[in-house]
C-alpha cells in the first residue's frame, strides 16, 4: 500500500481546506475526524479522484502514514486538542512529528511540547493565518518547537504557504511555543488595525455624514496607496455590499457588538505579564468589550450628556478631513505594528524564543489577515537593524510620523470635540507622545508609592535608593 506523506486530524473548515492545499501540491494526505460523517461528506464532496486517504479510527490513520509521521492537528483549541493528543501520542513512534495548527494558547503548547518530548516525539506549535481561503490557497505559517522536527516538514509547509514578495510566507521562529506566540501577536495587531478602520468609518459616517459608497471610495483609494492591505480591501468590499432585504449597505443592518476572545485577547494579557507597552492593541480589545455592552450603551445614550446630537458635521471640508484621516490611520496602523513587534522583542528575551522580527514581518506579507504593503519596509527596517527598539525610529516610518502627526492630532481634536470615540487612534498618539517624552510624570507616581507604601524611589541627582517619611514633614 502507498503510504500517505502527511496526515490531517480535524476536518472542519480549516482542516478541509488545508488537506486540499497539501494534496494539490502533489502529496498524499491521510485524514481523520472525530465524527465519521464529516469525513465521509468531505471525501464525497471533495476527495473523489484525489490522493486523500480517509481513516475512521486514529489507529487506522496512524497506520496509513509513512515514517516519520507528519501529522497536522486542525481541531478546536483547548480541551479538544488535549483529547486528540491523549489518544494520538501512545500510537506514535519516536521521531514522529505532530503539528498543532490550531489557535492554541502558547502556554498550552509548552505543556504539550514537554509531554511529546518525553515520548521522543517532535512537537511543533504552528500558527496558521488566512482563514478558509488562506488555508486553501496559501496561508501564512508561523512554526515553533523542535528544529529537527521543523526540518522534516519544512518542504511541505513552504509549498503550501502563501507566496509573498520575499518568498514563501512560512518560517521557523525558534524553540517552544514561539510559533504560536508570533500568531498571537499577529492577531493583536489585526485587532488594532480593524478597530482603526472602524473608527475611521465612524468619523466619516457620523462626522462627515458620508454614505457607505462614498466611504468605500475612500477605502479603495487608501488601499491603492501605501496603506494597501487585505483589511482595507475587504472594508471597501463590505461597504459596497448591499443587503438583499433592505437594498441598503448590509453593514448598516449588522448589530454593533464584536467578540473579543482567544488570540487577540491573549496578546494583551501577555503584554500585561511582560510589562510591555502595547496600549493600542489593548484598546482594540477593550473597544470590543465595550461594544458588547449594547443594552447599557443604548440606555446611557439618553442619560450621559455629550456634544449636542445628532452630531453636527465637522466644520472642516470633507476633502481636508479625509486627507487628515488618512494620515491618522496610517500612524495608528504603524503604531500597532510597532507595538506588536516591540512585544515580540520583549517576549523573545523573556521566553527565550530568539525571534527574528524581520522574519515575522516577512511571513505576514501574504496569506494572513494583516498582510499589507507596509510590511515590506517593516521587514527591511528590522533586517537592517535587528535590535531596533521601536519601528517608528527607522526610516521611512520616522518621516511618516513627522509628516502625519499634525493630522492625527487634528483628527483627534475633532473626534473628541464631537464625542465620537476613537480609543485606538488616541492610544496610538498617547503612546508615541509618551515614548518621545524624556521626562514623564512617573516621578510623582513614585513619590505617591513611597508615601503610602514605603516603596522607595531613586533620585535624578545621585545614586541610591531613598525613602521619605512624607507625613512628618
Ligand atoms: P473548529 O475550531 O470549529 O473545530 C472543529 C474541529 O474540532 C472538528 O474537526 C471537530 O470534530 C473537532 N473537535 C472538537 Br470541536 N472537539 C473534539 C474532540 N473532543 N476530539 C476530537 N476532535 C474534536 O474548526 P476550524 O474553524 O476549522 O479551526 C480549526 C483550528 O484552526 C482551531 O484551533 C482554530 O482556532 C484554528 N484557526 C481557525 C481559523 C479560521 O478562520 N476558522 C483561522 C486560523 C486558525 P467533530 O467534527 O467531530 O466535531
Amino acid at each position: 500500500m502507498n503510504r500517505a506523506d502527511f496526515g490531517v486530524i480535524g476536518l472542519a473548515v480549516m482542516g478541509q481546506n488545508l488537506v486540499l492545499n497539501v494534496e494539490g501540491r502533489g502529496f498524499t494526505v491521510a485524514v481523520y475526524n472525530r465524527t465519521a460523517e464529516r469525513t465521509q461528506r468531505f471525501i464525497k464532496e471533495h476527495g473523489i479522484g484525489k490522493k486523500i486517504v480517509p481513516a475512521y479510527s486514529l489507529e487506522e490513520f496512524v497506520g496509513t502514514l509513512s515514517r516519520p509521521r507528519k501529522i497536522l492537528l486542525m481541531v478546536k483549541a483547548g480541551a479538544p486538542t488535549d483529547a486528540v493528543l491523549d489518544q494520538l501520542f501512545p500510537l506514535l513512534n519516536k521521531g514522529d512529528i505532530v503539528m498543532d495548527g490550531g489557535n492554541s494558547h502558547y502556554e498550552e503548547t509548552e505543556r504539550r511540547l514537554t509531554s511529546a518530548e518525553e515520548r521522543g516525539l517532535c512537537y511543533l506549535g504552528v500558527g496558521v493565518s488566512g482563514g478558509e481561503s488562506g488555508a486553501l490557497h496559501g496561508p501564512s505559517i508561523m512554526a515553533g518547537g523542535k528544529a529537527e522536527g521543523y526540518k522534516e516538514v519544512e518542504g511541505i509547509l513552504t509549498k503550501i504557504a502563501a507566496q509573498g514578495p520575499q518568498g514563501p510566507c512560512c518560517a521557523y521562529f525558534g524553540p517552544g511555543s514561539s510559533g504560536h506566540y508570533v500568531k498571537v501577536i499577529h492577531n493583536g495587531i489585526e485587532y488594532a488595525i480593524m478597530e482603526a478602520i472602524a473608527e475611521a468609518y465612524d468619523l466619516m459616517k457620523r462626522g462627515l455624514g458620508m454614505t457607505p459608497d462614498e466611504m468605500a471610495d475612500v477605502f479603495e483609494a487608501w488601499n491603492a496607496g501605501e496603506l494597501g492591505g487585505y483589511l482595507f480591501e475587504i472594508t471597501e468590499r463590505i461597504l459596497r455590499h448591499p443587503d438583499s432585504e433592505t437594498g441598503k449597505a448590509l453593514v448598516e443592518s449588522i448589530l454593533d457588538t464584536a467578540k473579543q476572545k482567544g488570540t487577540g485577547k491573549w496578546s494583551t494579557q501577555s503584554a500585561l505579564d511582560l510589562g510591555t507597552p502595547s496600549p493600542t492593541v489593548a484598546m482594540a480589545v477593550f473597544a470590543r468589550a465595550l461594544s458588547g455592552l449594547k443594552e447599557e450603551r443604548v440606555a446611557a445614550e439618553k442619560i450621559l450628556p455629550g456634544p449636542p446630537g445628532p452630531v453636527e458635521q465637522f466644520p472642516a471640508s470633507h476633502k481636508a478631513f479625509v486627507q487628515d484621516l488618512h494620515g491618522a490611520v496610517t500612524l495608528t496602523v504603524l503604531t500597532a505594528y510597532a507595538q506588536g513587534l516591540r512585544q515580540l522583542r520583549d517576549a523573545s528575551v523573556e521566553r527565550g524564543y530568539n525571534l527574528d522580527l524581520a522574519e515575522a514581518a516577512r511571513v505576514w506579507m501574504a496569506g494572513c489577515i494583516i498582510r499589507a504593503k507596509l510590511l515590506v519596509p517593516i521587514e527591511k527596517a528590522f533586517r537592517e537593524q535587528p535590535d531596533l527598539p521601536l519601528l517608528l525610529l527607522a526610516e521611512p516610518f520616522l518621516s511618516l510620523w513627522k509628516e502625519h502627526h499634525p493630522a492625527l492630532r487634528k483628527v483627534l481634536i475633532q473626534a473628541h470635540e464631537h464625542g465620537i470615540p476613537v480609543p485606538v487612534m488616541s492610544s496610538a498618539l498617547d503612546f508615541v507622545d509618551g515614548y518621545r517624552t524624556g521626562r514623564l510624570p512617573a516621578n510623582l507616581l513614585q513619590a505617591q508609592r513611597d508615601f503610602f507604601g514605603a516603596h522607595t524611589y531613586q533620585r535624578i541627582d545621585r545614586e541610591g535608593t531613598f525613602h521619605t517619611e512624607w507625613e512628618e514633614a
